[in-house]
């Protein structure tokens, strides 16, 4: 049996637009209507079940839960902050508390209010005083929490602006989604369209990752003055290799991509690790995800050993900033296939740790089926949801995940 150290967190993430349903201010409201793919509506009406999301969590055995705060709510027109919205997101941090769960809180997970992405988004030259106005005002709800995630995969969201600003200027339906490798015909049937995801993440510009990185620290600043929390941010890990002669061209495509962003992580009480899939890269750039049988439903290849890879890679490039779990799992409708990805993933965080790299817990994503940047049909939860009733059944993966918390380690 393999034993995690005591106060490992062991949990599951969500994030706000996913499952809240009705972010009818955030940016993504917007963008999906222009993608041409499905829509995120009353999602899975998080928003008002969250109590039994926490409960099914608590009950299973994990005892952290990673959710964001949605900054369009608490932030609907510039300078105006919604009390309502702010005394919400306390009362689910306070149900954590009651329930024996540490919440882990992001502040911004890829939506933006809508206000500010007409007003040139992340890069307009006051993009920073406004996110560190919104961080000001969001810290006076965190008394007590431990674990603070700025941002969500800036790098992501680095891709996402690319990908937007093809979609601007080329016209609707043209991308469907950052995260899903798959794309659908007008029918809904499936069709590879590999372009749709691979093709924009090789578009990493390093002063976009520099700029969001001096973003985050200004947040972390105001956060440490304001709250005795652990502040870190999260980056999408490739677990990138290179193909023969794609050496020059890993070095490359990964400073832009990642390595700026584990290097921004420098200082930091914690780096959120985000590992899913690993992926080549030959002379000429990324290589598609190879034709497989156990692919994932969002085209990516089956590869739980992309997590210790991760760990291992975000260890190197942060200069040892301790390794938080922040998102781990597999889109499958398989829950066997999800349990297997799970402990492999683990057996490979563990011999990393065993390497001498901290680890401070896994957050597997996600708690829920949800919405899918674009997409229903990926389901990555640990927990089903009718999209009519928002009935909510547990998967096997779920009571497996909460054995292994309470044995604080792998069978
Ligand atoms: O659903 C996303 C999440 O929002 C960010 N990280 C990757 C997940 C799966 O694609």
């Amino acid at each position: 049996m393999t034993n995690f150290p005591s106060g490992f967190l062991w949990g599951a993430a969500t994030a706000g637009h996913q499952i809240e349903g009705n972010n009818v201010n955030s940016d993504w409201w917007a963008r999906e209507q222009l993608m041409g793919a499905e829509l995120s509506l009353d999602a899975c009406d998080s928003y008002h079940r969250y109590r039994e999301d926490i409960t099914l969590l608590a009950q299973a055995g994990l005892t952290a839960y990673r959710f964001s705060v949605e900054w369009s709510r608490i932030e609907p027109l510039p300078g105006h902050f919604s009390n309502a919205e702010l005394a919400h997101y306390r009362r689910m941090i306070e149900f954590c508390f009651d329930n024996g769960v540490t919440p882990v809180v992001t502040l911004q997970h890829f939506t933006t209010p809508q206000w500010f992405a007409a007003a040139g988004g992340w890069l307009a030259p006051d993009a920073a005083e406004k996110f560190h106005r919104y961080v000001e005002r969001v810290s006076t709800i965190l008394d007590g929490v431990e674990w603070v995630v700025t941002m969500n995969e800036p790098n992501m969201q680095a891709a996402i602006m690319t990908a937007m600003r093809r979609v601007e200027a080329e016209g609707a339906g043209k991308w469907q989604s950052p995260t899903v490798d798959v794309a659908f015909d007008d029918a809904g049937a499936e069709k590879p369209a590999k372009k749709t995801h691979s093709e924009f993440l090789a578009y990493a510009d390093p002063e976009i990752g520099r700029m969001f990185a001096r973003i985050h620290q200004g947040a972390r600043d105001i956060l440490r003055e304001r709250t005795s929390a652990k502040v870190g941010w999260t980056v999408a890990a490739g677990a990138l290799t290179a193909a023969p002669g794609g050496e020059e061209k890993l070095r490359e495509i990964r400073l832009g991509k990642e390595d700026v962003y584990w290097e921004g992580s420098r200082g930091d009480d914690f780096v959120g690790v985000q590992a899913y899939s690993s992926q080549q890269v030959d002379a000429d750039g990324l290589v598609p995800h190879p034709e497989r049988p156990d692919n994932t439903l969002v085209g990516t290849s089956y590869r739980p050993d992309s997590l210790g890879m991760a760990v291992r890679h975000a260890w190197e490039m942060s200069g040892g900033v301790p390794a938080l779990v922040t998102e781990n799992g597999i889109a499958t409708a398989d829950d066997s296939q999800r349990i297997r990805y799970a402990a492999e993933a683990l057996q490979g965080l563990d011999d990393a740790r065993a390497d001498g790299i901290a680890v401070l817990g896994y957050l597997h994503w996600s708690l829920l089926d949800n919405f899918e940047w674009g997409h229903w049909a990926p389901t990555f939860g640990l927990i089903a949801v009718d999209r009519e009733s928002f009935v909510r059944t547990p998967k096997p993966s779920l009571a497996w995940l909460g054995g292994v918390a309470k044995r604080n380690g792998l069978a």
